[in-house]
């Protein structure tokens, strides 16, 4: 069992591989640079408002700034691949903008103030300078300039500071800020330059980006996604159009997905919900090439257009969803976002998730509220003909949204309390408020931001013949010694652990726990030849060592002897066999899942419960556990794998019993995300699979609130 010294060959931390003659293996994985751009040129802030306007005003060259400030000040700028921008040429604003537009902004350049006015009174809610043209021709440049970096593979993925915005502007008309419409033009040239047949936009500015909506909108190459404070169109831009049923129109329909958000507040669960219930089913279905982020960070807390409260990283959350599919290649490109505080601590934790950095907890009480959810209803409702993720769906459109039930509004009332940081939303122009907001993130940022663990991924493989098969190598020493583990294992399964081998893997596991519990590293893999004893000792540990809330999933038929009933452990087990004699609890759950094909059908359980119920919980520590009789294929394992990353700063450890070399693989590529993986072709759940997570979530959505994606669900749990 001695090939320590051939792993050292690989190793980059010779001061950690002192202890090579051990027949113990022992591993770490260092997680490799994942290659982020970072496009950014202060000339984009070299125009500005030069008269009183209210409605501009807030469009100033130091929301540039301030984020660029803050990516220096947490060191992000020195992280990424620094590319330079260019102007866009003619024939790429013509891709989308017609040639006499294009002349009208050119003309601009050379105006004196009164015209300036005079131009801009032509349009709604936009100012000219005489260095508009030449900045929006570079904001476009930019955006272009990130899509080759992705598209070439020099980087992943990356983000644009821009300026101009882009998604409001249209082929003959700027709007809302917006000249030329950067994340249209752009996928209009991804498609032509790279040929690319889907293409994903993911708009979570705050305001409908109408302009993107009309250019794809008979598309079925680019699906659009965009929520948008509506209130029930009594929200610029006012329109019609901004509705959950604008689905798109001819080939396009069900491309087009708009999230309407009646109400403000809406916060970090409404937007978890919205990827959850509809987003992310779609887009794992659709199978993008490629995603577009209009990034606008307007829709975060403290925004004086958007009046939301979402906190800076639930950015961080969004963007490692987003960053599942399309291979990873994703390209964030800025839109709005006018709290200069709110818009660059958005920024950062986009970008620090972009590097592959450990994700913070997201905070907040984890229920969405009704108006969020009647919302999601009504466009999970709209899609349903479209897309088979949806199609066992039973919600019907609310019949008339603006007279709802008395009873329905009152409860309303009641669950607006429940949003955490309801009171910190500030919302208007007001200093003082904006002040509020200042103080209130600069403590939040505090509490919420932790160090990164030097190492990745930390693993214990006893199969060290296909340890070459895994990403870079680095042996550590072990931690505990037999007497320290026996102690651990008394009164768990003594006979099991009799066994020398089964001893061993025990004693390797726990180091590796050790180690994320310490945060010397983030995640950790063990493989196991007894994963229910494996388990229950890891559990202890962590109970042990003071955790309060871990969560463990286990795939495989697996019985573990467990006291499940404080909270401190939740498990959900994802087993072939019906468990018939035992009823799910609020910690204790039972999947039933039967295997279809190495299709990643899977998706459907993972995005429509388990990471509803994990967000939920709002776990300390993942545990999951590949065991005996696992009924999801390799695809499934990456994907729940992947997925869950988010939670618990990204401690997790995954214990497999099975040392089937690829799945090793596998879940060493989610854990140390050096590649994204694939997860194969999408094949809707069958419709018994579809059937138990409808069944389960009827049965937990009152205990874990983000499984909640009707208003029936709602009102039951009021
Ligand atoms: N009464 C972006 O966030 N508000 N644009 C108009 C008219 C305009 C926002 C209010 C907001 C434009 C990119
Ligand atoms: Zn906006």
């Amino acid at each position: 069992m001695n090939s320590l010294i051939f792993f050292c060959n690989f190793c980059f931390l010779p001061e950690i591989c002192t202890n090579v003659s051990r027949d113990v293996c022992f591993v770490l994985f260092i997680a490799m640079a994942s290659g982020t751009a970072l496009i950014y040129d202060d000339e984009m802030t070299s125009y500005k408002l030069l008269w009183d306007d209210p409605v501009c005003d807030i469009e100033v060259p130091e929301r540039l700034l301030a984020s660029y400030e803050q990516l220096k000040h947490y060191h992000l700028v020195e992280r990424c691949v620094h590319v330079p921008i260019r102007e866009a040429t003619e024939e790429e604003i013509m891709l989308v903008h017609s040639s006499e537009y294009l002349e009208v902004v050119k003309s601009t350049q050379t105006m004196n103030e009164e015209e300036l006015r005079r131009v801009s009174g032509n349009y709604d809610a936009v100012y000219f300078h005489p260095n508009t043209y030449r900045c929006a021709k570079l904001a476009v440049g930019a955006t272009l300039q990130l899509i080759d970096s992705v598209m070439s593979g020099k980087v992943l993925n990356g983000m644009a500071l821009v300026r101009p915005p882009g998604h409001h502007s249209q082929r003959n008309a700027a709007n809302g800020f917006c000249v030329f419409n950067n994340v249209a033009i752009a996928a209009q040239y991804a498609k032509r330059k790279y040929g690319l047949q889907r293409i994903l936009i993911v708009d979570w500015d705050v305001h409908h980006g109408q302009g993107i909506q009309y250019v794809f909108e008979e598309d079925p190459s680019v699906l659009y996604y965009s929520w948008h404070r509506y209130e029930h169109q009594k929200f610029w831009p006012l329109l019609r159009e901004s509705d959950y049923d604008a689905v798109g129109q001819g080939e396009g329909k069900g491309f087009n997905i708009n999230v309407p958000w009646n109400k403000v507040g809406m916060g970090n669960s409404d937007y978890l919900a919205a990827f959850f219930h509809v987003l992310l089913p779609v887009a794992f279905e659709f199978a993008p090439e490629l995603i577009l982020v209009s990034s606008g960070y307007d829709s975060g807390i403290g925004d004086p257009e958007g009046q939301m409260n979402a906190t800076p990283e639930c950015f961080a959350h969004l963007t490692h969803f987003l960053m599942q599919l399309a291979n990873g290649r994703l390209c964030a490109v800025l839109e709005g976002g006018y709290h200069l505080k709110s818009l660059s601590e958005s920024v950062c934790m986009t970008v620090k998730t972009l590097l592959g950095d450990p994700l913070p907890l997201i905070s907040g009480n984890m229920a969405p509220c009704l108006s969020a959810i009647e919302s999601i209803q009504n466009v999970r409702a709209a899609h349903k003909p479209y897309w088979k993720c949806l199609m066992y769906e039973e919600a019907t459109p609310l019949q008339d949204l603006s007279t709802k039930s008395q009873q329905m509004m009152e409860a309303e009332l009641i669950q607006t309390s429940t949003h955490p940081v309801a009171e910190q939303a500030v919302g208007t122009a007001n200093s003082d408020e904006v002040i509020k907001t200042d103080r209130f993130l600069e403590s939040h940022m505090k509490k919420i931001l932790f160090p990164v663990p030097p190492v990745k991924t930390a693993a214990a493989i006893v199969s060290k013949a296909d340890a070459h098969l895994l990403p870079i190598l680095v042996q550590v020493e072990m931690e505990m010694n037999a007497q320290q583990l026996k102690t651990l294992i008394s009164g768990v399964d003594a006979e099991l652990v009799t066994e020398e081998k089964a001893l061993l893997s025990l004693q390797n596991m726990v180091a590796v726990l050790d180690k994320i519990l310490k945060k010397e590293v983030c995640n950790g893999i063990a493989e196991s030849p007894v994963a229910s004893v494996s388990t229950t000792v890891a559990l202890k540990h962590c109970i042990g060592f003071g955790l309060q809330r871990v969560l463990c999933i286990v795939v495989g038929d697996m019985d573990l002897e467990l006291d499940l009933d404080d909270g401190k452990i939740l498990l959900i087990n994802i087993c072939q066999k019906r468990r018939s004699e035992k009823t799910n609890s609020k910690y204790h759950i039972s999947l039933h899942w039967k295997e279809d094909g190495e299709k990643n059908n899977f998706s459907s359980a993972v995005l429509g419960f388990i990471l509803p119920v994990a967000y939920s919980y709002q776990p300390d520590l993942l545990i999951i556990v590949f065991g005996p009789n696992r009924s999801i294929g390799i695809n499934g394992v990456s994907l729940l794998t992947s997925l869950l990353q988010g939670l618990a700063k990204s401690q997790s450890l995954v214990v497999i019993q099975d040392t089937e070399i690829k799945l090793v693989q596998s879940v060493a590529k989610a854990l140390t995300a050096v590649s994204t993986p694939d997860f194969g072709a999408y094949a809707p759940a069958s419709q018994e699979n579809v059937l138990e997570i409808k069944r389960l979530r009827d049965q937990l959505q009152q205990e874990w609130k983000m499984l909640q994606c009707s208003v029936k669900d709602w009102i039951s749990g009021t």
